[in-house]
Formats: structure tokens, sequence, C-alpha cells
């Protein structure tokens, strides 16, 4: 128990008489916003409780109460209970939707306490709010449209319009948002695939959602949303010719580099890694007569090339790439 703003032990004495004396003694009820400036009037508790403004110094009125801050003082001359302490709803009932306080206007000869209860009303003093600066997703270029993912939920301290009502996203062509309300989470969103991403147009795609409370003015918090398009081997290989022409002597010597050939792929990791190979066609091995490095795509000489015996040879690479579903080239 905390006293009024004065001395005493007189004043243990009367607390432990609370319940002794005029309990039923009226009841006054204020409303007052939270975060008032020190001094603010809630009432007239002289005129409220139909007392003499003289009584109040005489009867020596006091304000006690059962908080560890008394938080309001009255003045004796004129009757004003008035805001002593700062008030901060949320500090005081966190998460709780009505706040008051309750405290006690004592006065001596006779002795009387009047309850007294004050609402405490939120004012929009905190903004929404979320656990973490930027929020990944890995979202793959296979998706459809329709898909759906959801986003994390910001928090506000406040309560009811002034708590988070809404939420916004960036514009943009491949996502939408879905705001829902309801549930134990409020209001949450939802991100919606609205047109199929393409790696191999954009790998990443930045956007910011916003959270807006429903305050006047509202307040606001924002997200930044990290989404890394995963690959999809939606490529095939592409030579950088389709038809290399070289001309090697007869007598070149078994391990001449005869050229190189190239192919790309616009896809990532695997999906792009090529492979080369020489493929049969008809009696013609290829292999016999020349060395194809899979991976770099020299050919060399294998053994010497006979004129007489074949003055062309007409040899089919296969360009494939590593994918768990390779895409091939010829
Ligand atoms: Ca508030
Ligand atoms: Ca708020
Ligand atoms: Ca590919
Ligand atoms: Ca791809």
């Amino acid at each position: 128990m905390v006293f009024g703003s004065r001395d005493g032990s007189a004043w243990i004495f009367l607390l432990a008489l609370l319940c002794l004396c005029d309990c039923s003694a009226s009841q006054l009820t204020y409303s007052i916003s939270e975060e008032l400036n020190k001094g603010t009037v809630v009432g007239n508790i002289a005129k409220d409780l139909n007392l003499n403004i003289q009584d109040l110094e005489t009867r020596d009125l006091r304000i006690v109460s059962s908080f560890s801050k008394t938080y309001f003082d009255v003045n004796l001359r004129t009757g004003n209970l008035f805001v002593s302490d700062r008030i901060d709803r949320e500090e005081l009932c966190p998460h709780v939707d009505k706040c008051s306080i309750k405290i006690q206007a004592a006065l001596n000869n006779p002795m009387n306490v009047h309850r007294i209860e004050i609402h405490i009303l939120d004012v929009n003093d905190n903004q929404p709010c979320f656990e973490e600066q930027s929020h990944v997703l890995n979202i793959s270029e296979l998706l459809s449209p329709g898909e759906r993912f959801p986003l994390p939920v910001a928090g506000d301290a406040d309560i009811g319009s002034n708590a988070v009502t809404s939420y916004k996203l960036t514009q943009n062509e491949h996502f939408s948002l879905d705001v829902q309300s309801g549930g134990e989470h409020g209001v949450y969103a939802e991100l919606v695939l609205q047109k199929a991403l393409d790696r191999e147009k954009q790998a990443v795609i930045k956007l910011v959602l916003t959270a807006v409370d429903g305050g006047k003015p509202s307040r606001s918090g924002t997200l930044q949303l990290i989404i890394n398009v995963l690959d999809f081997n939606d490529n095939t290989p592409a030579f950088s010719q389709s038809l290399y022409k070289v001309q090697v002597k007869e007598n070149a010597d078994p391990g001449t580099f005869i050229l190189r050939i190239n192919a790309t792929d616009l896809d990532a990791g695997l999906n792009s890694k090529i492979l080369f190979f020489l493929i049969k066609t008809g009696n013609l091995d290829p292999s016999k007569y020349f060395n194809l490095n899979s991976e770099t795509g020299e050919i060399h000489l294998k053994e010497k090339l006979d004129y007489e015996e074949t003055r062309a040879y007409e040899v089919r690479i296969q360009a494939k790439d590593q994918g768990s579903s390779p895409r091939r080239a010829h």
C-alpha cells in the first residue's frame, strides 16, 4: 500500500480502517487518455462529490492508491484531481483492452473513503513493427500463379484500431497481397503469385511490406522482402555456332589441336553446367579419330588421318546440361 503525497503514520492507521469505515461512499468514474502532461486536470472531485472546497483542507483530503505509483493528486484549494505522473497505458496494462486505475479519496471528520476509477484510453503512440528487418523467401520459377506464401506478422503495442489494421506491398508485376483478419494473429497478409517468375530475367526480387495501424494519424512499420527465385532447368544449352568447319593436314600429328566448341545455358548451377559428347553416326565412330574434352569442348586429333581414305569427317556433338532432368542440344 502506498499513500497519497504526504506524510504519515496516521495514514497507515487510516488504511487499516478502510473497510471499517464508510465504504459505501459514492464512486466516481473518469476517462482520460494515456500520456497526458503532468498537471492535466482529470475532474473536480469537490464538485463531483458535493464537498465544500473549505472541507478539503480541514478534513485533510488525501488520494490513496494500491499501485506502486499514485499517478494522481488533488489541489486542495480548487478540488481539481490532476495527473501527477506519466501514465503509459502499454506499461500499465500490457496486452489488455480495458485499462483503469483505481484510487481513493479519503477524508477525516467524519472518515469517508470515496472510490475513484479512472479509465485510461489508448493513444496511438506505438508504430507497427516487425521482429526482423528483412525476410527471405525462396520461390521456384516453376510455380504457377495462385501460389500463396505467408508473411511475418507485425506487432503494435496499442490496441483496437490503434493496432495493425492493414498491410501494403510495393507495386510489382509478380505478386499481390491478400490481407486477412481474424484468428489469434489479428490481421495478417499472404503473398499471392500473380505472374510466374523467370529467374533468367530477374533472380532476386526486393519488395517492401508495410504494416499500417488504424490510428489517426496512422503509423506504419516496414519489412524488406527478399525473394530469391530458385532455378528450374527450363533452358537448353545453345552452341555458339550450329556448324564448325576446320581444315586439318593429313600428316598432322596425333594430339594436334583442332578446334574448341562452345555452348552456353542460361540456367544456374548444374542446370547450366554443360558436358560435351561425340555422337556415333552411321558407321562413323568419331572417338576413333578425335579426342573431345567433355568439359572444355577442345578437340584434338587422336590418330593420323589419310586424305586418300576420307576427305572430310562430319562429326555430331552433343551438349548436355547436368540438371536432374537434363536438356540436350546437338
Ligand atoms: Ca498507446
Ligand atoms: Ca499503433
Ligand atoms: Ca539448362
Ligand atoms: Ca531456369
